[in-house]
C-alpha cells in the first residue's frame, strides 16, 4: 500500500489531470483522503462508479454545489465513455488549450486512482475501447502501474490504496460490505451482521422481498437468510457462515436495488462536500 502511494506521487509530476474513482454506494467510505492530499494542485475528477448500484443524484448535486467536478457512470455500460470522455476533456480545456497555442501536440495524462475495486481498470478498457487493464471481482487485482492509450489520452492504471486510517468504523465496514477489502481478511461475521442492520435501516423492503425479514436483530436476520436458503446444517444448526458469503454475494450484485450507504453528512464528514 505504501508502495502503491509512492508511484502515484512519482507518476503525478507527468500527468495533466487525476481521476479518482469512488464507489457510487458509498463514496465518502470509498474516498482515500491521502490520495487528495497529494494531488495537490493537481485538477480532480471524481468518478462515481457502479452508478447501476446506487442513487447518485444527491451525491452528484452536493459535490457540483461545493465545486467539485464530479460524474456518475456505470463502467460495465459502453454508454457511459461519452459523457466520462467529456468530463475528463473539460478537466484538462485549459492545457489543451494552452498546448495547442504553443504548438505542443502531446496526449494529455490522467493518473486513474482509487480504493480497491472501485473500477479503475475497467473504466480505462471502457475509454481504450478493448480489454487493457486487467480486472476482477476483488479488492487488489491491479498489482502494478500501467499506461494505456484511450484515444488522444494516456490513462495510468494504478493498484487501489486504502485510506490511510480507518478511524471512522463505520465507513470502514461499507467498504467491506462493497468488497474493497479483502475477504480473506475480513470478520465476515461482524460485517455481515452489520450490513444486515444498516440494509434493515436503509431498505427494509429489499430484505422483506428477498428473505422474507421481518426485522430483529443482525443475528436474527442472518438466520431468516439461512432459512430462505436452506443453508442448514445436520442437526438443524444454521450454516451461518454460507449465509454470510449469500449475503455479501447479493449486495454486491445489487439484488436489494439501488442502495446509497453514505449520507451527505458522511460526505460532508471526510471533505468531500
Ligand atoms: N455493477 C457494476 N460493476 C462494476 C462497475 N465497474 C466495475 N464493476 C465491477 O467491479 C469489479 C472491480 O472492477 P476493477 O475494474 O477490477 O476494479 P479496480 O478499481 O481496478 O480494482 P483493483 O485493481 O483491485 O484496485 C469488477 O468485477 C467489475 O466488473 C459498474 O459501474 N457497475
Ligand atoms: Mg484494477
Amino acid at each position: 500500500m505504501a508502495k502503491a502511494m509512492r508511484v502515484m506521487g512519482e507518476n503525478l509530476n507527468l500527468c495533466d489531470g487525476v481521476v479518482i474513482v469512488l464507489d457510487a454506494r458509498c463514496p465518502a467510505a470509498s474516498y482515500n483522503r491521502g490520495i487528495a492530499d497529494m494531488v495537490g494542485a493537481k485538477s480532480v475528477l471524481y468518478v462515481l462508479n457502479k452508478a447501476d448500484l446506487s442513487q447518485t443524484e444527491g451525491y452528484l448535486s452536493a459535490m457540483k454545489e461545493g465545486e467539485k467536478n464530479a460524474v456518475a457512470v456505470n463502467g460495465t455500460d459502453p454508454r457511459a465513455a461519452r459523457p466520462l470522455l467529456q468530463a475528463m476533456e473539460s478537466l484538462v480545456k485549459d492545457r489543451l488549450e494552452n498546448n495547442q497555442k504553443k504548438g505542443t501536440v502531446r496526449p494529455m495524462r490522467f493518473l486513474v486512482a482509487g480504493v480497491p475495486n472501485t473500477g479503475k481498470s475497467t473504466l480505462i478498457n471502457l475509454l481504450a475501447g478493448g480489454k487493457k487493464a486487467t480486472t476482477g471481482d476483488k479488492a487488489g487485482v491491479t498489482r502494478a502501474k500501467q499506461w494505456v492509450k484511450c484515444g488522444s489520452f494516456e490513462l495510468l492504471d494504478t493498484p487501489g490504496t486504502m485510506p490511510p486510517s480507518c478511524e471512522n468504523q463505520v465507513l470502514a465496514r461499507r467498504l467491506a460490505y462493497v468488497g474493497s477489502i479483502n475477504d480473506d481478511i475480513l470478520a465476515l461475521d461482524e460485517i455481515a451482521l452489520m450490513l444486515l442492520e444498516e440494509l434493515w435501516e436503509i431498505s427494509p423492503q429489499a430484505l422483506n422481498d428477498r428473505y422474507g425479514i421481518e426485522g430483529g436483530t443482525g443475528l436474527e436476520m442472518l438466520e431468516k437468510v439461512c432459512i430462505r436458503r436452506g443453508f442448514l446444517l445436520r442437526g438443524g444448526d444454521f450454516d451461518y457462515e454460507r449465509g454470510e458469503r449469500a449475503l455479501l454475494d447479493d449486495f454486491r450484485k445489487g439484488k436489494f436495488g439501488r442502495i446509497r450507504l453514505d449520507t451527505l453528512d458522511d460526505l460532508k464528514a471526510v471533505g468531500l462536500i
